[in-house]
């Protein structure tokens, strides 16, 4: 797609709200969307993010995209926390947490004091197991490949001994629409790595892949590994034998950018994947964007065009005759409202069926955590010299469990409910349609007017934000009923009261973690009743707007202005063609409008 083409869809939206501020039958609300939809077109967020294995050179290959060192890197595990680079005029970043402390702000030119901002944050060695509760890390960058809309994350390494960073991860999955997933030389690829790459394929859309660090290898050991990489991922993983590997160094491409070597910047091997990634984010994206706009434009002009034919023919129909069939159509109204009042009721015992759901759901969490935490009890046990035994060693070795094992458990739930609400909101969309179809037809057919279905594009109604949270898990003992004498008590007799303690102390972090991760689910739940209901009453009540408030206003104007009808008609019927031509360009695909 080329800038005409972009222009065009904003030309049009543009040319559409001037259309309909010249008219006066108050059409504000399609003109906020349209204009809400322009917003969208123009700054349409991509998720693209970084993924790989612990020190395989993410950060740095951000780094040498963005043009400097922004983020922090080391030579031990490091980002703990996923970070949004986005579009900004100034250097900045922001820090959001999860409680209701204020954001921490960064504004400065600076780039080296930003690193060492981020690093309060966002690095494991300084907020071990997000201590911080850190919700969100947001930077803005003026970089280039940044202008396009694009997010670019920076995520935790998988694989490393924090296995917190990998489950954050792997729960974050879903929200990216591409990935470059990097791997390098030593060692060329793990089995850690064959694992996450499967995840990975099944939740993201589209994968590029990179070979970074080559400034280690020469030419015909790069060959070797190239060729390795390749037989792995395809006959492991299943990605075709064709697919490109792009072979980069990140350092020597950041130290590239800092000097301005124009030469080591192709060298680094990296002008290859810019140049790709700008034109694969100019393109595929910005079209995709552009589809689901055109055709959300096409359905809001469907409507007033609806609204616009009503009320031509209204105001041309006899009197009596147009008093008839309002009076009919009023009567067929009065039993779709029934009908929505019924579609309410059943919403409303689907949100009690999805909360038992949930009831049940948490139960069976909770039986397995217990099982689960059991058993790192026990192993602690079955390791430890019983002088060695005691409630701090029981409590760190579950206070290392815990994180991974209950994120993984809220990403797992998350999917599950995510697929639950699919199925339970699925149908009530479908009657929704029906019966806004059906107000619709009926006003068509009895005035004689064309009579088009309108699709909503379901998709593209999710407003897409950056996102990630980083829970926080119970994982130390609350109360600490230490028994002070038992040092001295015979050893068997010590280890019995030891389990006895330890498994009250597990149940109370069962029931903790568990209540923890229900109230998420439970919130999450109850928004998406909320969004749904109010998209139900919403629709309908815009369509009657578009229907019998068009014709009881045209109604009521032949009655008091009878004098003034010829030239609203004309008028009508003007802003109706060009309308109409305007829809016919947003829905032809190639068309090109010439203003
Ligand atoms: N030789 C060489 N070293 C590199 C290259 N890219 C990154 N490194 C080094 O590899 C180490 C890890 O780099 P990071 O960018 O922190 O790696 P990361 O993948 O973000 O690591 P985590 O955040 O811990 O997952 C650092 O010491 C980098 O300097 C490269 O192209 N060549
Ligand atoms: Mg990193």
């Amino acid at each position: 797609m080329d800038a005409s083409e972009k222009n065009d869809v904003q030309v049009l939206l543009e040319q559409t709200v001037e259309q309909l501020n010249g008219l006066e039958s108050g059409f504000s609300r399609e003109i906020s969307s349209l204009n809400e939809l322009k917003d969208r077109f123009l700054t349409g967020r991509f998720h693209l993010a970084v993924l790989g294995q612990f020190k395989r050179g993410k950060s740095t290959l951000l780094n040498a995209l963005l043009g400097q060192a922004v983020l922090p890197t080391a030579v031990v595990p490091l980002t703990a926390i996923p970070t949004f680079i986005q579009a900004g005029q100034e250097f900045s970043a922001k820090v959001l947490f999860e409680d209701k402390k204020p954001p921490a702000e960064y504004t400065a030119s600076d780039s080296n004091k930003l690193v060492d901002f981020l690093l309060k944050y966002v690095a494991e060695t300084n907020n071990p197991a997000n201590q911080l509760n850190v919700r969100q890390v947001e930077v803005y960058h003026p970089a280039e490949i940044l202008r396009n809309g694009v997010v670019l994350i920076d995520t935790p390494g998988i694989g490393s001994t924090y296995k917190h960073n990998t489950e954050a991860t792997l729960n974050f999955l879903p929200q990216c629409d591409a990935a470059m997933f990097l791997v390098s030389a030593d060692p060329p690829i793990t089995e850690v790595e064959i694992e996450f790459l499967k995840q990975v394929r099944r939740k993201i859309p589209k994968l590029f892949f990179i070979l970074n660090k080559v400034d280690y290898l020469n030419e015909q050991e790069k060959e070797e590994i190239l060729s390795f990489v390749k037989k792995v991922i395809s006959e492991q993983v299943g990605v075709e034998k064709e697919t490109d590997i792009f072979c980069v160094s990140a350092r020597l491409g950041l130290q590239a950018r800092e000097n301005n070597n124009s030469g080591l910047w192709n060298n680094s091997g990296l002008d290859k994947v810019e140049t790709y990634l700008i034109d694969f984010l100019a393109n595929k994206k910005t079209e995709a964007l552009r589809q689901a706009v055109r055709k959300k434009a096409a359905d809001i002009l469907t409507d007033v065009l609806m609204q616009v034919h009503l009320s031509v023919k209204s105001l041309q129909m006899p009197l009596e005759d147009l008093e008839k069939r309002l009076k009919i159509f009023g009567e067929k109204l009065a039993e779709l409202e029934r009908s929505k009042l019924s579609e309410m009721d059943i919403l409303e015992g689907d949100k009690k069926r999805t909360h038992e759901f949930l009831e049940e759901h948490s139960e069976q969490l909770r039986q397995k955590s217990r099982t689960y935490l059991k058993g790192v009890a026990e192993e602690t046990f079955s390791k430890l010299e019983p002088e060695q035994l005691n409630e701090d060693t029981i409590e760190n070795s579950l206070a290392e469990a815990i994180p991974g094992f209950f994120e993984h458990e809220m990403g797992k739930s998350t999917e599950i409910f995510q697929d639950k609400m699919r199925q339970v909101l699925g149908p009530h969309r479908e009657r929704l349609n029906k019966l806004i179809g059906s107000i619709r037809q009926t006003a068509a057919e009895l005035f004689d007017i064309p009579y088009q279905q309108v699709q909503t594009v379901q998709d593209f109604e999710v407003e897409k934000r950056p996102y990630w949270v980083s829970h926080q898990w119970a994982r130390s003992f609350q109360r600490i009923p230490r028994g002070m004498f038992d040092k001295l008590l015979p050893s068997g007799f010590r280890k019995s009261q030891l389990t006895k303690r330890a498994m009250e102390q597990i149940n109370e972090l069962v029931t903790q973690n568990v209540e923890n991760l229900r109230w998420a689910v439970y919130q999450n739940i109850d928004k998406s009743f909320i969004r749904f209901r109010s998209e139900l009453q919403g629709r309908f009540e815009q369509t009657l707007i578009a229907t019998r408030g068009a014709i009881d206003a045209a109604l009521k104007k032949r009655k008091e202005h009878s004098e003034q009808i010829t030239g609203e008609l004309i008028r009508l019927d003007s802003a109706r063609i060009t309308l109409e031509e305007i829809k016919e360009a947003f829905i032809s695909k190639n068309q090109r409008r010439s203003t």
